[in-house]
């Protein structure tokens, strides 16, 4: 077997809800105050992950963190009882509610920043997971993704699996959101491209923040071990991020040696080919697929989340496949576009379409939903089996969310304390199918 780009997603938890929290993330703020679906959620990322499985390629799967998360909660001042707690953070701080409740973990492309050991000083694969200090509700998952992650890849002597770089503004990181890595072949080395939104502390003038930093990208490349050569900084189009591009996933992918992006994405495109290019060299030809305003306007872009799709290497397909949230079937020119990319003669071939709209309306799209991992046989053979998705698993975690999810969640149902024991009761019931042990969550530590 060769070396594989596994996907791992993470799960949508108990409490997927539309609490419109992420300025600049305009689908959260257009669905704020709707009624969520968390079990057609969950079911809807599984059947992704299940699709990718039965195509042959090797899918992962990140448990849901506990919520609401009461440590947050304990932390600002609240006390007693865990339903005494909910009851008065419900009444007095009900914006604090809702961060402590947020499912945002299961965006899993900014769960961390994975650099292949292909691509590594020491070869082992290095991970960092993302401290994600913009936003109050996702400052709280690093610890809980830094387990999984352990938990996924526990062997030390193939994997590196670093903590959150330090909570602080001036080292903004989330995760591999706004990086992307391209190579001739998954086992050689690559080029990564880390890119930015901002240089490091605030920067005043914009109407929404720039999350990524250059200082946690750069810091990000130190403790990888990369080769600076083999290494490109790239800054975001801030006009770009105005519009609603909160990360630079929602305007470009890349895969192989194919970087599809909006021609809005980056502040210098000239710059950014050049610099990748060169990074390149020796190693491969980079393809630069390029979608002008003309063809499709960057507003359809970010409505209809197009590069938010995962492109991948099918087993026994030549050419690349762009898995496009359904949306983009449905906005005109998106629509065209993909048929004009499939006609044509360039890296991508087919495009496929999924149905994750319980997330889209939170601004997440198919690439948000997976994090993806490089692993060489040996790799593979070192991960965790039991978090690897196979017919059994799919059975298991789609009998689990039938019988723990809510069918429907209102942004006034995050007062019940039964959100709470209902959560726990779930999972402890994942640690028992996903051998993750007790002890894994925080509450099971009590
Ligand atoms: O951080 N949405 C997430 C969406 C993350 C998408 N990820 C990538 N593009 N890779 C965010 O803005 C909304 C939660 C709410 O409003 O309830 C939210 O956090």
């Amino acid at each position: 077997m060769a070396t594989v780009e596994a996907n791992y997603d993470g799960l949508v938890g108990l409490t997927h809800n539309y609490g419109g929290l992420s300025a600049g993330n305009l689908a959260s703020a257009r669905n704020v105050g709707q009624v969520s679906r968390p079990r057609e959620g969950a079911l809807q990322g599984l059947a992704k992950m299940k699709r990718l499985h039965d195509a042959g390629l090797v899918q992962g799967v990140l448990p849901p963190h506990e919520r609401p998360f009461l440590p947050l909660l304990r932390g600002a001042g609240f006390s007693g009882t865990d339903s005494h707690i909910i009851e008065e953070t419900a009444t007095h701080a009900p914006a604090l509610l809702k961060a402590a409740s947020s499912s945002a973990f299961m965006w899993a492309a900014n769960a961390a920043t994975i650099s292949p050991s292909g691509d590594t000083r020491d070869g082992r694969l290095h991970a960092s997971a993302a401290n994600l200090t913009t936003m109050l509700h996702r400052s709280i998952e690093g610890p809980q993704t830094t387990r999984s992650l352990r938990a996924a890849f526990p062997d030390e002597t193939r994997f590196a699996i670093h903590a959150p770089l330090p909570m602080q503004e001036s080292f903004g990181d989330e995760g591999a959101a706004n990086h992307v890595r391209l190579c001739a072949d998954h086992g050689e080395t690559g080029v990564e491209i880390f890119v930015h939104g901002r240089l490091s502390g605030f920067e005043p003038g914009l109407k929404f923040p720039a999350r990524q930093t250059l200082m946690a990208n750069e810091a990000l490349a130190r403790r990888h071990g990369l080769n600076a050569d083999r290494t490109v900084y790239a800054r975001q189009a801030p006009a770009t991020i105005e519009a609603g591009a909160f990360h630079n996933d929602v305007v470009c992918v890349g895969a192989k040696t194919c970087l599809f992006f909006h021609e809005h994405a980056f502040a210098d495109t000239e710059q950014v080919k050049t610099d990748i290019r060169r990074a390149a060299k020796d190693l491969f030809e980079p393809q630069f697929e390029i979608v002008c305003e003309d063809d499709v306007p960057l507003r359809d872009a970010i409505t209809s989340y197009l590069f938010n799709s995962m492109l991948v290497e099918m087993p026994n397909e030549a050419r690349l496949v762009l898995i496009a949230p359904a949306e983009c079937r449905e906005t005109p020119s998106v629509a065209r576009h993909c048929e004009k990319l499939v006609a044509g003669n360039g890296p991508i071939g087919r495009v496929d379409f999924v149905d994750v709209r319980q997330s889209m309306r939170n601004g997440g799209g198919p690439a948000c939903l997976r994090l993806r991992v490089v692993l060489s046989d040996a790799e593979r053979a070192g991960a965790n089996p039991d978090m690897l998705l196979d017919d059994a698993l799919y059975a298991k975690l789609t009998g689990w969310v039938k019988r723990h999810y809510r069918e429907a969640l209102a942004p006034a149902d995050l007062a019940d304390p039964h959100l709470l024991s209902e959560g726990q009761e779930a999972l402890d019931a994942l640690c028992a199918i996903m051998g993750l042990g007790s002890g894994f969550y925080p509450f099971q530590q009590m």
